[in-house]
């Protein structure tokens, strides 16, 4: 007898979005409510796709679960106008942990707002015409742009793409200003908003998150090739003539489930600027139609190309367009990373990037980057641009601006020359405890002292000084984009990582793991013998991520996970 298995049933998030399109939920009546301090399982779905995170203090767990809201802007490219600042960092202090807490995609985070605030502090970044919405959910999330205005008018143009394909990829429900701006509590009754349909998303949005970014190469500070769909300008004497189409790459992954995993993206074509949004939307609705909706661990779109294929996904692609691209152009990444300290702009203008320690603009005794930055901005108006390795950038600064600026950073002990050693200055970590959910070991709050017994060891083997690229995540979700670096470490329980080694320094290529678990104290023992050989065995310049993948990695097989 032939047994055939049922299909599989949709997940429970699929449901959510088809009995409301509108992704309203009943968020206006529970924030009405102030006898509560926590929205319910469903709404803690809807309220992602308004950029808004439910967490609970996980310090306090074991005394009480303490809710708070996680609150994530929407910022293209990482451009901050100097009166959004102004404003984002009033809410931070007013309602949040007086911290601000930059991305890596160059978006900003507010942790540890309550609930009784949680509606004047969205209604705060609505009046300041900012917006929070589609930061988080099944949508297309933050569009990643290079932050740095260095040597062309390139970088300009490429930054006001990715603000033209954010605009074209947002979801069109009316819910989110009607809750957070209008005060309204909505009734879910209402035919209209049952019968809701998205234009592009359709009524059930996507399977899953959606990631974009733009690279200008040689650059790959935006790490493109970890997005869903990536766009690489290629420009001929210094002008675009159009893009290199990315598409499928991925991080996250879960420990023991083989069925996931992280994967860079490949180069299916070349298209020119025009057809920028057209495509893009093409690519977003071929995950839209064929991501799996049943199964959201196995949802996002590098799961398609993985395993259909890429010949399958290009002909999938020309067949919607109604075109054929183009063969993709020849580019090379050759770096990644920051310039930090001061440069002049292609447009005689001046810049400064500033080193921030995982991201988190805060004051504290000796350092209050916080507060100089906001006599900076109320003083000088300048804009700011947050970068993909979570440091920012203070742009467009007039070269009489140049020394009150450095003046003001210097009275709160924020140094624009030496900012941080080069070891800091190259490495992420994502926030972890004891804001996230789903973190399994600590991550920003230990990486800082990992990295100085790090460089103390460098020292000691006589490295002192090398730049190697080192991120740490939580978990294997891989937020600060672990799986790309020379040394990623991935939390596997508390107090416990596993040690991935063997990226390279244009973020062209996965490390892979080296050991399973390993202890945060035996981090040092771990690393010893590894940095010995590099220190005896490198060729030439060899970084330290090539000396691993040539060596290192060929005498050890990979460790079994579980
Ligand atoms: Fe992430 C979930 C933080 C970039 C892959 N990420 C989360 C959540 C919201 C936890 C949750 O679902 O409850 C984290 C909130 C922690 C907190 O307390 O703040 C969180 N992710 C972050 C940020 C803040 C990390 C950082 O150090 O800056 C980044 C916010 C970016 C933004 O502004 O939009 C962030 N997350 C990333 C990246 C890197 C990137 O996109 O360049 C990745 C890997 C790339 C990718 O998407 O594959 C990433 N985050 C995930 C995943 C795994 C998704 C998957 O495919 O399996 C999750 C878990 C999930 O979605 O269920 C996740
Ligand atoms: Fe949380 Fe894991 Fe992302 Fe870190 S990598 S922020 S622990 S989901």
């Amino acid at each position: 007898m032939i047994t055939t298995a049922a299909p599989a049933k949709p997940s429970r998030n699929e449901g959510l979005k088809d009995n409301c399109p509108t992704l309203a939920g009943t968020i206006g009546t529970t924030l009405a409510n102030t006898a509560v301090d926590r929205f319910s399982d469903d709404d803690y779905e809807f309220l992602k796709f308004h950029g808004i995170y439910q967490q609970d203090d996980r310090d306090q767990r074991k005394i009480a679960k303490h809710y708070m809201f996680m609150v994530r802007g929407r910022l293209p490219g990482g451009l901050v106008k100097p009166e959004h600042y102004l404003v984002f960092d009033q809410l931070s202090t007013q309602y949040a942990n007086n911290t601000l807490r930059i991305t890596s995609r160059q978006g900003f985070q507010f942790h540890g707002v309550v609930k009784t605030g949680l509606g004047p502090f969205m209604k705060g970044i609505n009046d300041a015409l900012a917006t929070t919405l589609a930061a988080c959910g099944d949508v297309n999330r933050n569009v990643m742009a290079p932050p740095t205005p260095a040597t062309s008018a390139l970088v300009e143009q490429v930054q006001a793409d990715s603000r033209q394909i954010s605009d074209a990829l947002l979801p069109q429900t009316s819910a989110y200003h009607q809750i957070w701006v209008e005060g309204q509590e909505l009734n879910l009754q209402d035919e209209a908003a049952k019968n809701f349909v998205d234009p592009l998303y359709g009524k059930t949005y996507l399977p899953r998150k959606f990631k974009t970014a733009f690279a200008i190469p040689p650059l790959n500070d935006v790490d493109v090739f970890t997005n869903c769909l990536g766009f690489v300008a290629i420009a001929e004497q210094g002008k675009l003539v159009g893009y290199n189409l990315l598409a499928g790459g991925g991080l996250g992954m879960s420990h023991g489930n083989v069925q996931t995993y992280p994967r860079v993206a490949d180069v299916i074509g070349f298209l020119t600027p025009e057809h920028l949004v057209t495509v893009a939307k093409a690519v977003l609705t071929v995950h839209r139609d064929f991501g799996d909706r049943t199964n959201r661990k196995h949802a996002r779109l590098k799961y398609i190309l993985g395993e259909k294929g890429v010949e399958w996904f290009r002909n999938e692609l020309n067949e919607r367009l109604g075109f054929k691209l183009a063969p993709a152009r020849p580019f090379e990444f050759t770096k990644q990373g920051d310039l930090f300290g001061w440069h002049q702009q292609f447009d005689g203008n001046h810049f400064l990037g500033l080193y921030v320690e995982t991201g988190r603009i805060k004051d504290t005794d000796k350092y209050q980057l916080k507060t100089a930055l906001r006599k900076i901005v109320e003083q000088f108006h300048t804009e700011i641009r947050l970068t993909p390795s979570q440091n920012l950038i203070l742009t467009s600064v007039k070269a009489s601006d140049r020394e009150p600026i450095t003046k003001i950073l210097a009275e709160h002990g924020v140094p624009v020359e030496n900012q941080a050693t080069v070891i800091r200055r190259a490495s992420m970590a994502c926030p972890a405890l004891p804001t996230c959910g789903l973190a399994l070991a600590e991550s920003e709050r230990v990486l800082p002292d990992i990295l100085g017994r790090i460089e103390q060891l460098l020292a000691e083997v006589g490295l002192k000084d090398e730049e190697i690229i080192i991120r740490s995540t939580g978990c294997p979700n891989g937020c600060a984009r672990s799986f790309m670096s020379e040394i990623g470490f991935v939390g596997k329980a508390p107090g416990k990582y596993q040690l991935y080694l063997g990226g390279n320094q244009a973020s062209t290529r996965l490390n892979r793991l080296f050991k399973e678990s390993v202890k945060n104290e035996d981090i040092i023992t771990e690393l010893r013998p590894v940095f010995t050989r590099f220190a005896k065995e490198r060729i030439g310049a060899e970084r330290f991520g090539d000396f691993c993948v040539r060596v290192i990695l060929q005498e050890t097989p990979a460790p079994a996970t579980t």
